[in-house]
């Protein structure tokens, strides 16, 4: 019987990242396998502390090992906004809204209030956090970062989130316009996987792996 593992996210652009990269040979499940599975409400001040309570809260929940990340974009001329507050930075989800429609008011958001901004103040990192944990504690918490700058318009319609306007200078493209496979090997995302995935894969899973924490 294969190993089960919850990946606790609702976003699908997420879990797809995620179960890409951790090719392992473990069964995935994900919150929509679950009925009455509460929402755990990511109130922390940071995704490191995010990432912490999703993972204990649903692998407690659940009794299955858990994967959560809490990840955002960080802009320098917006004194760090919207950080842990990415995902509802234009407004709360309503229930049943589509995902794609969420992100679009986000980054025109953002996009407005760099309006007056030149290129050279558009800094900005995307961070990811992930933690896993068992239902008693947490077992390894990795970090991963992606620096780039804030575009002024939408380019490219791959990936989710703030994808198009994410211009990574050394590719001369924004994260929209990147193959998944071109994302994953340099995101933020895939650096925190890439940390997280010895942890998996030692037989059996992840016994041998002690809780440490790895910087980005
Ligand atoms: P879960 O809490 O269910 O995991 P979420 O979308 O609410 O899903 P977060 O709270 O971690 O996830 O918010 C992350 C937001 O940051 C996400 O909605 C995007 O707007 C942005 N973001 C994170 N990673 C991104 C990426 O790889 N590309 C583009 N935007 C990203």
């Amino acid at each position: 019987m294969k190993f089960k593992i919850l990946i606790a996210t609702a976003n699908p652009g997420k879990i797809a990242e995620l179960r890409a990269m951790l090719d392992l040979d473990i069964e995935w499940v994900g919150l929509s396998d679950f009925a009455n599975l509460g929402e755990i409400e990511e109130d922390g001040a940071t995704f490191a502390e995010n990432a912490r309570k999703k993972a204990l809260g649903y692998a407690k929940a659940t009794g299955l090992w858990t994967i959560a990340d809490d990840s955002g974009l960080v802009v320098d001329a917006l004194g760090g906004k919207p950080g842990v507050k990415s995902s509802r930075f234009s407004g709360d989800k309503l229930k049943g809204q589509d995902q794609s429609l969420i992100d679009h008011r986000n980054i025109q958001k953002v996009l407005k209030l760099l309006k007056a901004v030149p290129k050279s103040a558009r800094k900005a990192r995307f961070v990811c956090c992930l933690c896993l944990a068992s239902p008693e504690k947490v077992l390894v918490e990795t970090q991963g970062t992606l620096e780039g700058l804030i575009a002024d318009k939408e380019i490219g319609q791959n990936g989710f989130g703030y994808d198009p306007i994410f211009f990574v200078p050394s590719l001369n493209r924004t994260v929209g316009q990147l193959t998944a496979d071109e994302k994953n090997a340099i995101s933020h995302r895939g650096q925190a996987i890439r940390k997280l995935k010895p942890c998996l894969a030692l037989p059996p899973v992840g016994r041998a792996c002690p809780r440490h924490r790895s910087g980005g």
